[in-house]
C-alpha cells in the first residue's frame, strides 16, 4: 500500500506540502481542484500546477477526491447528458496529466452527514459525530448551520455550502420524487457513459460509500454495504469501475464485514484507494470518529490492515478523519496531528504484518 494524505491546496488548507513530507512514510498526495464548481470541465494547465507543486514537494499527486457529480446526474433529468460529457472531458484532462485514480460519490445533495462537527472527548479533544435523534430533528435546509453551531467552522469539503444554499429547497422537491431504484437506475446511466472512456483513459473510478450508509432525510442513499458494492459493479462489470473502500463509511453500520469486504472486492482487483479510520458505535445509529487504533473505537483496524495485506493491495491508501488534539484548529475531521498519528499507526501495522508473514 502507499500511504497517502488529504490535502485542500494551496490558500485553502493551514496545512503545507511540506508539514505533510514530514509525516514518516508518506507518499503521495490526494486532493481537488477545490475552487471548481460542480459540473464544469477542469483545466490541464490548473491540473498540472497542482501537480507539479506537489511533486516539487517529494510526493506524488495520486488520487482527485474528488471530481463531483452534477445532481442533475443523481436526479436523471435531461441536462445530466451535457454534465456527464463535461465529466468525461475532465477526466480526459486528468488522463492527459498522468492522474490515474478519480474518488467520488453518488449521494443525493449532501455527502457526508454528521450531527457536531466538534464533539468533545474524555480526554479534551474533538471529534465528528453522528447520532441520529439529532440529525433527525434538523431541518436539512439549514443543515449546515445545524451541525456548525457557533462555532467558526470552513466549508465542509464536497458540501458546497455556498452553491447549494439557495437551492437546498427545490433541490428536496426535485428529489422527492427519487427513491432508491431511480437512484440506482441514474447511476447506471452515469457509469454507462463513464466507465468505457474511463478505461480508454486508463483513469481507475472509484465510488465512495454514502457516510453515514443509510439514507437521510427522505433521501435516498445506495451505496451502502456488501450486496449494494457488488450490485454497483455488476451495472458495468469493468475493472475501471471500482471503489473507494472507506472502513470509517461502512463501518457505521456495524453489519459490514469491513475485512470479508477487503477481501472480496480485492481479489476482483476494485478496490482502487482506501480510507482507513475508527468509529466508535455508542448506540443504535449512534457513533463518534475514534483515533486510528483499534482499541479506542469499534473497528478492528489490525484485521483491517491485514486483511489488506492478504489482498497485497498496492494501491494509495489515507488515514481519515481525525480528531482536534495538541489545541490545533482547522477543518473539522481534517487536521494535522491526529491523522499524521493514524498514517503512521497504519504504517506500522503493514510492517508489522507483511514482514511477519513467511
Ligand atoms: C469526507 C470524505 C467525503 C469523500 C467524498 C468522496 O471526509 O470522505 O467527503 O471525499 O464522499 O466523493
Amino acid at each position: 500500500m502507499k500511504m497517502t494524505f488529504r490535502w485542500f491546496g494551496e490558500g485553502n488548507d493551514p496545512i503545507s506540502l511540506q508539514d505533510i513530507k514530514q509525516i514518516p512514510g508518506m507518499k503521495g498526495i490526494v486532493t481537488s481542484l477545490h475552487h471548481t464548481t460542480v459540473g464544469e470541465v477542469w483545466k490541464y494547465d490548473e491540473i498540472i500546477a497542482v501537480k507539479n507543486n506537489v511533486e516539487k514537494h517529494g510526493l506524488d499527486l495520486d488520487v482527485i477526491e474528488s471530481v463531483n457529480i452534477h445532481e442533475d446526474i443523481k436526479l436523471g433529468v435531461p441536462s445530466r447528458d451535457m454534465y456527464i460529457d463535461n465529466y468525461i472531458k475532465t477526466l480526459e484532462q486528468l488522463s492527459r496529466a498522468g492522474i490515474k485514480t478519480v474518488c467520488y460519490n453518488f449521494m443525493p445533495v449532501f455527502d457526508w452527514t454528521r450531527s457536531d462537527l466538534a464533539k468533545k472527548l474524555q480526554d479534551g479533544s474533538t471529534a465528528l459525530s453522528y447520532d441520529e435523534k439529532a440529525v433527525l430533528k434538523m431541518n436539512p435546509v439549514n443543515m449546515f448551520e445545524n451541525i456548525a453551531g457557533d462555532k467558526d467552522i470552513p466549508e465542509l469539503p464536497g458540501w458546497e455550502v455556498s452553491r447549494l444554499k439557495d437551492k437546498l429547497k427545490p433541490l428536496f422537491e426535485q428529489y422527492s420524487d427519487i427513491d432508491n431504484e431511480k437512484l440506482w437506475k441514474n447511476l447506471e446511466y452515469f457509469l454507462k457513459a463513464v466507465i468505457p472512456a474511463a478505461e480508454k483513459l486508463d483513469v481507475k473510478m472509484a465510488i465512495h460509500p454514502d457516510d453515514p450508509p443509510w439514507n437521510i432525510f427522505g433521501l435516498p442513499r445506495i451505496i451502502t454495504g456488501f450486496d449494494n458494492l457488488n450490485r454497483m459493479m455488476k451495472l458495468v462489470d469493468n475493472p475501471y469501475n471500482g471503489i473507494t473502500l472507506c472502513t470509517g463509511s461502512l463501518g457505521a453500520n456495524p453489519q459490514n464485514d469491513l475485512p470479508a469486504a477487503i477481501r472480496h472486492f480485492g481479489k476482483m482487483g476494485r478496490i482502487h484507494f482506501a480510507h482507513v479510520r475508527n468509529v466508535k458505535h455508542t448506540g443504535e445509529r449512534v457513533f463518534h470518529e475514534a483515533p486510528h487504533i483499534t482499541s479506542e473505537g469499534s473497528i478492528d483496524i489490525y484485521e483491517v490492515i491485514k486483511a489488506f495485506s492478504d489482498i497485497s493491495y498496492a494501491g494509495p491508501i489515507r488515514p481519515d478523519h481525525g480528531r482536534m488534539i495538541w489545541g490545533e484548529t482547522g477543518r473539522p475531521g481534517y487536521g494535522l496531528y491526529d491523522r499524521a498519528l493514524g498514517s503512521t499507526y497504519l504504517n506500522g501495522l503493514w510492517e508489522g504484518i507483511t514482514k511477519t508473514k513467511c
